[in-house]
């Protein structure tokens, strides 16, 4: 089976490839990503040369582009990440997240269609529900309540990408997932800024009193639910990923900062994201039972796995602090 992964020279894109590699030998992987700030071909750079994976480098609102890897590529399935992913960013510039998000979607749900797929997963996330009170947790029939421009532009291609599979029977399969954290991810979210900064003696902001709750996920279990929806979700259906990890942001700062064995007096209370979610928390039951999923990881020992990886790894994050990491396309294809 040859697979089209989007966006996965990104943080989660990059962790699915080597999980789709390694679990299913039969696959094929094609991963085409437009390599943006927050794309690394370093991420994957060890698979270079392997006939099981080829790296496009691409747009996925370019239709032409995309018509002509379904094509030459003959894809039978597409898991699609590529995406604009920070909820700050999108406050700061919103234009790119309905270019890339809503459209780009869109072009990939019109190629699938004139192609043909097995199945289309359209990764999204638990921020299309808005924010919850201090109790209740998101089910797939909480009603879409986006409170940004990233969050509102996941839920308009999530949307798109249902009506595709009401309208046109495309086999759509939507999946939102609350936060992820592990290895690979870029150094502008929570835990690896708060990370990064710790390890360099630098202030820790943390927005507004710190008491905003977000439910953590390791991005391997991520991984191992977006396969499971692959084989085994049903057409048109929705599914949540999370591993009921509930913590408060300042708590979250405070243990990676006891990992790292710096102290607290790093952090600092900085004005609040506008707009800024109060609490995120999700009933995955519908995954545990309809996909047999279910997260493997512990959230205190994968979050000291993580620490550790970005302690250990220190000159993956600190090249793409100073830029180095957009170097290594031009040295590695320039002139191909
Ligand atoms: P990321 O920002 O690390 O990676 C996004 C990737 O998409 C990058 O490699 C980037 O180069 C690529 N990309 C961006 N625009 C593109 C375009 N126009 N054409 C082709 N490629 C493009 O993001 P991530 O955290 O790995 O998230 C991946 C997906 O998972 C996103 O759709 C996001 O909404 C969703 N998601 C993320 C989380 C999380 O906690 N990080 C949680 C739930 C869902
Ligand atoms: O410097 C910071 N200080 C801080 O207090 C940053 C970057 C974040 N925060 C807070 C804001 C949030 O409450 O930490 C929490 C997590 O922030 P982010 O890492 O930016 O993630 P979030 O906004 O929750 O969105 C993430 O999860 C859902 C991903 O970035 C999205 O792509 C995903 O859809």
């Amino acid at each position: 089976m040859n697979v089209l992964v989007t966006g996965g020279s990104g943080f989660i894109g990059s962790n699915l490839v080597r999980l789709l590699l390694a679990e299913r030998p039969e696959w094929r992987i094609v991963n085409l990503d437009k390599l943006t700030y927050a794309g690394n071909a370093e991420n994957l750079a060890d698979l270079e040369g392997n006939p099981r994976y080829r790296f496009v480098r691409g747009d996925i609102c370019n239709g032409e582009l995309i018509a002509d890897v379904f094509r030459t590529e003959k894809i039978h399935a597409v898991l699609h990440l590529a995406a604009e992913s920070h909820v700050d960013r999108s406050i700061l510039s919103p234009s790119i997240f309905i270019e890339t998000n809503v459209r780009g979607t869109q072009v990939l749900l019109e190629a699938a269609r004139e192609f043909g797929v097995r199945r289309f997963v359209h990764v999204s996330t638990d921020e299309v529900y808005g924010s919850l009170g201090p109790t209740g947790l998101f089910t797939e029939q909480t009603p879409l309540d986006p409170s940004s421009p990233y969050s509102a532009s996941k839920a308009s291609s999530d949307l798109l990408a249902l009506a595709y599979a009401h309208t046109f029977k495309l086999p759509v399969v939507v999946t939102r997932c609350s936060n992820n954290y592990g290895p690979y991810q870029f150094p502008e979210k929570l835990i690896p800024l708060m990370i990064a900064n710790a390890l360099r003696d630098l202030p820790l902001p943390v927005y507004g009193d710190g008491m905003n709750v977000r439910d953590w996920i390791h991005v391997e279990d991520h991984g191992r639910g977006l396969l499971a929806a692959l084989e085994k979700g049903e057409d048109g259906q929705v599914y949540n990923f999370g591993a009921s990890s509930e913590r408060h942001n300042i708590d979250i700062v405070k243990q990676v900062l006891r990992l790292v064995g710096k102290p607290e007096s790093l952090i600092k209370y900085v004005t609040d994201r506008p707009g800024h979610d109060r609490r995120y928390a999700i009933d995955s039951t519908k995954a545990r039972t309809q996909l047999g999923w279910a997260p493997r990881h512990g959230f205190e020992d994968a979050l000291a796995a993580t620490v550790r990886w970005y302690v250990e790894r220190r000159q993956w994050w600190e090249r793409i602090i100073s830029g180095e990491y957009l170097k290594y396309y031009e040295k590695q294809y320039g002139g191909r």
